[in-house]
Order: C-alpha cells, then sequence, then structure tokens
C-alpha cells in the first residue's frame, strides 16, 4: 500500500517512519510513504505557500495553487487515488475506518497547517476528510501519522505475528485483559496466580472476564455496539 503525504514539514515524519513496525513493514515492501513538501510546487522567487485570509480576521491560510500542483504532479488529474484532508470536521477515524482503508492500493493525506487550507481545495481537490478526535493541534501531520500506523496494523504481516491486529482492544469490540512479565513480585505487588497457573483454559477465562469487566467499567459504550 503507498501513502503519498503532501505536508509543509515532511521531516516530522521520519524518524516515526523509521521506527519499529512501521520500519519493518516499509523493509519487507508491505507499505510505501512518500513525502511531497507543497513548497517544492510554488512558482513564485519566495517560494510562498501561506497568504492572508479575504475578509480579513488573522491567522494564516494555505494558498490553493501549490496544493493542486503538487497533488495533481502525484496523483494526475484525475486523481489515481483518494485524497485525505485531516481535518476536526471530518468524519471521526475508528479501527473500522482503518480496515476499509487498509483494502486500497494508495492514498493520498493532505496536512493542512495555520488556520487550514484554501476552501476551494477542500472543494475541488479533497475526496475525503478524517478527525482522529475532537481536539486541534498544530497541523495534520500527527494525524496523518496516526493514520499511516492504524492502517500499517490491519495489512497482512505488517505485525510480525500471523494473528496480526485479531487481539487488540476494539477488534474483538472489546478492551485489552491486563498484562504482566517478570518479575513474579515487585515491591510486594504479585502477578494474578491464574497467569502462574499453567493452565491454558483458566487463563484464557481469567482473561476474558477481565476484558469484559475492564470495558464495563471503562468503556460501557463498547459494550452495547
Ligand atoms: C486554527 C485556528 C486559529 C485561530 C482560529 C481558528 C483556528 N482554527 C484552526 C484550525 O482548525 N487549524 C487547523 C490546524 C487547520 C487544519 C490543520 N490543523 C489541524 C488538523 N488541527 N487539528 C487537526 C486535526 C486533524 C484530524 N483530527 C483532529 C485534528
Amino acid at each position: 500500500m503507498q501513502f503519498d503525504v503532501f505536508t509543509l514539514f515532511p521531516e516530522v515524519f521520519q524518524p516515526y517512519l523509521d521506527s519499529s513496525i512501521l520500519q519493518r513493514a516499509r523493509e519487507n515492501g508491505l507499505i510505501h510513504v512518500d513525502l511531497h513538501n507543497i513548497r517544492d510546487w510554488t512558482t513564485d522567487k519566495h517560494h510562498i505557500t501561506d497568504d492572508t485570509p479575504y475578509g480579513g480576521g488573522g491567522g494564516m491560510v494555505m494558498k490553493a495553487p501549490p496544493i493542486f500542483n503538487a497533488v495533481e504532479a502525484v496523483l494526475g488529474a484525475p486523481p489515481c487515488c483518494p485524497l485525505i484532508y485531516l481535518s476536526p470536521q471530518g468524519r471521526t477515524f475508528t479501527t473500522a475506518v482503518a480496515r476499509e482503508l487498509a483494502l486500497l492500493p494508495r492514498i493520498g493525506l493532505l496536512c493542512g497547517r495555520y488556520e487550514g487550507v484554501d476552501e476551494r481545495v477542500i472543494e475541488h481537490l479533497v475526496t475525503d476528510q478524517i478527525s482522529i478526535g475532537d481536539f486541534v493541534v498544530t497541523g495534520g501531520e500527527l494525524p496523518a501519522m496516526i493514520i499511516i500506523d492504524a492502517v500499517t496494523r490491519f495489512i497482512p504481516g505488517a505485525l510480525g505475528d500471523p494473528q496480526g491486529a485479531m487481539n487488540d482492544s476494539f477488534t474483538n469490540g472489546l478492551l485489552e485483559y491486563p498484562h504482566y512479565t517478570r518479575p513474579e513480585e515487585y515491591r510486594g505487588w504479585r502477578v494474578p496466580p491464574e497467569l502462574l497457573s499453567g493452565n491454558h483454559a483458566l487463563i484464557a477465562r481469567w482473561r476474558k472476564e477481565q476484558a469484559l469487566a475492564r470495558t464495563k467499567a471503562k468503556r460501557p459504550d463498547l459494550l452495547k455496539k
């Protein structure tokens, strides 16, 4: 699966893409991430990407021409794949959306900064808007990175474990059971005896009960679904 990211700050993606699961998924050819600096598609001497808003009010708006130039150069016109704008106004990102996106061969991710992009970009270039939650951050880069991460986990083989994301929270509609590792006792706190019993049926039952109890206590809304 290919991700084409359009951003003014491509360098913020690199360290995360070069770590852990995403690094390995890239090395194994399961995902390919291309970072495109919108500034490279400006045509003026000063490489200007933003301007003051019509109607006043302060702040800056990302200009339409460099964004159209960048996206059309990379994805074509008409575009070869969806272009997702990361915005608090989008549909909410969930595990179901991540699974759906993981089925696509390619997606574009457009990251806004400042007060956002010229509305004509959203009307005539963007095909989908996604929000990762009801809050505002400095730009769309971190939300885009979250989408790349969550989607990659649903690409077969990306987790190295044949079970993949099967046991993750939300996949079965429940929160995860508690995890423990050595030592067996730390500062007087013991690991639950069920996990030390060696009885696999007992362990499975204990984990299921824990997952249910936690979900009931912390996220009763998930049980209703
Ligand atoms: C900034 C701002 C400043 C003064 C008055 C109003 C304002 N609105 C914004 C704003 O929404 N800025 C956005 C920053 C513009 C688009 C990119 N930015 C962004 C994306 N912030 N938060 C997101 C985001 C994306 C997906 N899911 C959650 C949040």
